[in-house]
């Protein structure tokens, strides 16, 4: 009997919806199919997408990374890749977990996170893959789920660190080296020695590009006879905005030491807001052997005498430390260039290329001096967005991808790299269909995604607040100031750099009432307890 041409089956109907693909069509473009592919996540430390110069800022144009440039071209670029509370430790949690702050418990930097949740590392290792952390894990509770691992202590520190390993009971014992080289070390010695019957999930941490951007001997001259362009927002006052913008403690004007953090250690007086003295400068470089210190000395001592003899103040001083900054920022970077490069080459030479999927990204994204800062926090674009770029064995090349993607996806995505059912309670969602599909979202992917973040009173002042935002609009509450509670809406297509607060705007209304009814959704939806 023929067919009924109109009887057809739900997933051929689903074909033919814009945006949807069909299993087949899935398996046909998937040439990995039945494999379990190895997973390797290198994540960085407040690295900003600007300092990434296959994303194309004008920053990254003078500082190129051609190793990350290279994965770029080589797979999926994500544009709108963001997370969910823009700090080290919550993210994190979101990424171990696949879970929101104030589900897995770690909203803020100190205590929190929820050990009894399973961590997707233990899943994986339970679903027989060979887990292994290297660097920052910098959560508040024990490296779990992994067979072999080498972390940092806390925040981790840059010159001749200490590590503790699977090996080391609990001690942490200091290497020699600087903290990115060493990660990459520790990297690739755990490719050298791991189970080659089983497949692995492999998490690189560095420590870099986090303050205070002490970059690796060998680059402390780099970029020196550049000069970095400022952002156009770098002079913002602030205006139209609320007490939260203008009360936070991270201006490079105000905020950024010349001591710790540029390291001119001669001065005696820190003219800045900031506590931070000499001796956390020296802690840093504390553990440098008398040769590399002299180096370390050799390299800043010159520069430093010379921008102090040359009595800068005002607008030039402010414009020096700028260009002091970025440039340490993006020494660092550089390093993290290599170290990625080096990974890829080990791939290549040992076969590894085609069965391992390699995904970089950051805890969250950085200023580069946009609205004057330095630091995170914030659920402005330059923060709030994180940059990721995929490279799936056999998957589309050179693509660049505007998909809405979360950092408590990578936790499912991996689980689905594996074969291993995600736990149904993980917020998250796979990636997979994205990669698949070529970056293209597939059918019912999300269109609103919710931020959050709880870290006061803390270190830099920003406040309390959640938001939520599409790929055009972004509204965000800030609460608990002294000046009350207040919301800020922005056109982030129109106004990419967030300086028009659009709130209460007549011709935004129904724009922000729209806004305002998902992120009363999501709160109720996902049991939000503060706001
Ligand atoms: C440290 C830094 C802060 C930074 C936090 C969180 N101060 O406390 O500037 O915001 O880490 O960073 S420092 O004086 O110790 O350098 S995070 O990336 O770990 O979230
Ligand atoms: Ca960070």
């Amino acid at each position: 009997m023929r067919q009924n041409p109109l009887a057809i089956s739900g997933a051929l109907l689903l074909a033919s919806l814009p945006g949807t693909i069909t299993p087949e069509e899935a398996l046909a473009q998937d040439k990995n199919e039945g494999k379990r592919l190895n997973i390797i996540h290198i994540m960085t430390d407040d690295h900003a997408f600007q300092a990434i110069s296959a994303y194309g800022h004008p920053l990254s144009r003078q500082a190129p990374t051609p190793n990350m440039d290279r994965l770029a071209e080589e797979g999926i670029r994500f544009d709108r890749a963001y997370v969910e509370n823009s700090l080290s430790t919550p993210s994190r949690a979101c990424l171990m977990t696949g879970l929101y702050s104030h589900q897995n418990g770690q909203r803020t930097l100190g205590k929190g996170i929820d050990t009894t949740v399973t961590f997707v590392s233990e899943l994986l290792r339970q679903g027989g893959y060979q887990t292994a952390m290297i660097g920052k894990w910098h959560m508040q509770c024990e490296p779990k789920g992994f067979d072999y691992f080498y972390v940092f202590r806390g925040q981790g520190e840059y010159y001749n660190p200490v590590l503790k390993s699977h090996l080391s009971n609990g001690q942490y014992l200091q290497e020699e080296g600087y903290a990115t080289n060493l990660v990459t070390k520790h990297a690739i010695e755990f490719l050298e020695e791991r189970d080659k019957d089983k497949p692995f999930c492999l998490y690189v941490h560095h420590k870099a590009p986090h303050r205070n951007w002490l970059p690796d001997i060998k680059y402390l001259d780099l970029y020196e006879d550049v000069t970095f362009p400022l952002p156009d927002n770098f002079h913002d006052d602030y205006s139209g905005r609320g007490q939260a913008a203008r009360d936070q403690l991270m201006s490079i004007d105000k905020d950024m030491t010349m001591i710790y953090d540029l390291k001119v250690g001669e001065l005696d007086k820190e003219p800045t807001r900031a506590p931070h003295t000499k001796q956390m400068l020296e802690w840093g470089l504390s553990r440098m052997d008398s040769v590399t210190r002299a180096k370390w000395e050799a390299a800043y001592g010159p520069k430093n005498k010379a921008m102090l003899e040359s009595g800068l103040e005002g607008e030039a001083l402010l414009e020096w430390k700028f260009q002091r900054y970025v440039k340490d920022y993006l020494r660092c970077i550089r390093s993290v260039d290599d170290s990625v490069g080096e990974i890829l080459e080990y791939l290549d030479s040992h076969g590894l290329a085609d069965n391992t999927i390699v995904v970089y990204t950051s805890d969250q994204g950085f200023y580069m001096g946009e609205h004057g800062w330095f630091d995170k926090r914030f659920m402005y674009e330059e923060s709030y967005r994180t940059p990721l770029i995929i490279r799936y064995p056999g998957g589309k090349a050179g693509i660049v991808s505007d998909a809405f993607i979360q950092n408590i996806d990578f936790a499912p995505t991996y689980l689905d790299v594996a074969g291993v059912d995600a736990p149904e309670q993980m917020s998250g969602r796979s990636l997979l269909p994205v990669i698949k599909k070529g970056g293209k979202e597939p059918w019912k992917w999300r269109k609103y995604m919710y931020y959050h973040y709880y870290d006061l009173p803390s270190e830099h002042n920003v406040l309390k607040h959640d938001g939520v935002s599409d790929k055009r609009y972004k509204l965000i509450h800030f609460y608990g100031g002294s000046e009350g509670d207040y919301s800020e809406f922005y056109d982030i297509r129109k106004d990419p750099s967030e300086m028009t607060n659009l709130y209460g705007d007549k011709r935004y209304k129904r724009r922000i009432a729209r806004l305002q009814r998902q992120l009363d959704k999501f709160r109720t939806e996902l049991s939000i307890d503060e706001y």
